[in-house]
């Protein structure tokens, strides 16, 4: 059987992967990254469904670490879309020379820790083998889909499409009648896109999203160079930002809204003036909205009446209300998304009066009606956080399984980095850490730097292993868990892949850190200085 030896393995070429094994073996660690997909790129790779956009400025929205990319990459748009994004991701791992370390179409399917000789032994599902004292898992936080469940669905007659799995050479929706099941981010980036282009969309919804609309635009002739001269500026205003990210973008607007008078105190002309002035804007951006669940409720009763504003039909617009709170689910920002149900082609499902009962050779049934399509899209989430390891079969100390751990205790970690009892694996953002509500390049690029800094201390220090301890994990628990108490993060009508409520039968807990990258870093960089405390080196 092939096997092979490294000093580190990385799961993962997508950008936490890149950046891990560039810094690894800039370190002088022997090093390989195992990607399951055919190419590098990660979600970037796999996303490409009509619309696909980051929510970040392009320039912060990209690799800080080296002033030569960020100075070469040329970037066409304020918010970069797909193509622009994965071409980009190929251009650094050229720039870096990092292909040749990289194993393409390897999926890792198993990985055991041996406590004697202190090294993980990894498994492909192709049945290589590879041996390493140290694995990083740069596997991504959103890179399992989540397919549901409806009955019928492999009867469909047509074409069923997942948006996490979009064929790369695209898809023609002319003259074709589609319908698309969810709306969330990737939801909302889709249907005005396909509306354009299909005879007829039929929009499944099950629960409305809060969405503030965006304009996205080509930079003018000069600005990107204006803005790469000042980059030095840019790179530590970012750094400094609670969400990795001072420019606008969906995060720095949830962080901005914290300093606006509460809604409470707001009169009815103040109320009645934010809508009129700035839409579905103006009904969110209270001060308390994030803290209280009545005041959240109020500002969802202005956005309704934004919505109305916009969406011609009163049956359709009050069916794109939602009834979580809003801030409990990722922020979303659209282009023309409510204006898309204006459209002669368009039809909204509401799912709650609704249900879909199932998928048929025709299409789908929903409540007493038959809607006839010719393809059905799927953009119904990720397993997150957590999905990406527990697909491995993950054995620690003593043959115990991350899966099994997880399930039992909840997605627990200390710092989102490491798991008591797996020594010597370290996790890119793992549960616990801030990359939920960030900037993830910004988040990653944190904390690749301290997985390398950390390796380099091991090296140098003759430590051969380093390991959660239970203790700190717990502690590290408590401390996330109560960060986000006060907020209607966890409110029991929220279900989201930040705290796990979109996955059936998922332990819910809620998998970020919310304090900001900044007091995050601080945090992992006083752990450091201090000889890694809460964790055990052996
Ligand atoms: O997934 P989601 P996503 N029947 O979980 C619905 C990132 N991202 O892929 O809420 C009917 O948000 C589900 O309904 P409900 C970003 O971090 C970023 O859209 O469970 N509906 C929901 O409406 C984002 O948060 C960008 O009731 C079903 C939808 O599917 C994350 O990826 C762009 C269903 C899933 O929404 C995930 O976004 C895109 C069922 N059986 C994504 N099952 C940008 O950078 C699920 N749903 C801009």
């Amino acid at each position: 059987m092939w096997h092979e030896r490294f000093d580190a393995v990385v799961i993962g070429a997508g950008f936490s992967g890149l950046y891990m094994l560039y810094e690894l073996r800039r370190r002088g660690l022997r090093t390989c990254a195992l990607e399951m997909a055919d190419d590098i790129g990660g979600t970037w790779l796999m996303n490409r469904y009509p619309g696909a956009r980051c929510d970040i400025e392009s320039i912060e929205y990209s690799y800080g670490f080296s002033e030569e990319i960020q100075q070469e990459w040329v970037w066409t748009e304020t918010m970069p879309a797909q193509p622009e994004i994965e071409a980009y991701l190929h251009f650094v791992a050229d720039r870096l020379d990092l292909r040749r370390d990289i194993r393409l179409r390897t999926e890792v399917t198993a990985m055991r820790f041996d406590d004697d000789a202190a090294e993980w032994t990894l498994e492909t599902a192709a049945g290589e083998r590879f041996s390493a004292r140290f694995v990083v898992a740069a596997s991504g936080i959103l890179s399992v889909p989540l397919e549901p469940d409806i009955p019928g669905m492999s009867c469909f007659g047509g074409t069923s499409l997942f948006t996490a799995r979009w064929p790369a050479e695209g898809v023609d929706f002319t003259g074709k009648r589609v319908g698309v099941i969810g709306t969330g981010s990737t939801g909302v980036q889709l249907i005005p896109v396909v509306a354009r282009q299909a005879q007829r969309l039929t929009v499944f919804q099950r629960s409305p999203a809060y969405t503030l609309p965006w304009r996205v635009r080509p930079f003018d002739d000069g600005e990107l160079d204006g803005l790469k001269a000042q980059y030095d500026e840019i790179r530590a205003a970012q750094r400094a930002h609670p969400v990795g990210a001072a420019r606008l973008s969906a995060f720095s607007l949830l962080i901005d809204m914290l300093s606006r008078p509460p809604i409470r105190g707001a009169s009815a002309e103040d109320k009645r003036r934010a809508v009129a002035e700035r839409g579905v804007m103006g009904a969110l951006d209270w001060g308390d909205v994030f803290f209280d669940i009545d005041a959240n409720r109020m500002a969802t009763e202005l956005y309704g009446e934004a919505v109305a504003r916009i969406v011609d039909d009163p049956r359709t617009a009050a069916a794109l209300v939602p009834t979580h709170p809003f801030g409990c689910k990722r922020p979303i920002i659209d282009q023309g998304y409510y204006e898309t149900f204006n459209r002669p082609n368009v039809e909204l499902v509401d799912l709650r009066s609704t249900p879909i009962a199932a998928v048929e050779r025709a299409g789908i049934r929903a409540g007493d009606g038959l809607h006839e399509l010719d393809a059905i899209v799927y953009a119904t989430g990720f397993d997150a956080m957590t999905g990406a390891l527990t697909r491995i079969d993950v054995r620690g100390r003593g043959g115990i399984s991350l899966k099994d751990v997880w399930a039992a205790e909840g997605p627990v970690s200390y710092l989102g980095l490491a798991v008591a009892g797996f020594p010597n694996l370290l996790v890119v953002q793992g549960p616990g850490a801030p990359a939920a509500a960030t900037n993830f390049v910004a988040a990653l690029e944190q904390h690749v730097e301290w997985i390398s800094e950390c390796l380099a201390y091991l090296r140098a220090h003759g430590h051969r292993t380093i390991e959660a301890t239970p203790e700190a994990q717990r502690e590290w628990a408590e401390l996330t868990t109560a960060l986000v108490a006060p907020t209607v993060l966890m409110h029991p009508s929220c279900n989201s892949w930040y705290n796990g409520g979109n996955v059936p039968g998922k332990k819910r807990m809620y998998m970020g850190f919310t304090a900001g990258i900044p007091e995050y870093r601080r945090r992992c960089d006083e752990i450091a200085a201090a000889g890694y405390t809460g964790f055990a080196l052996g």
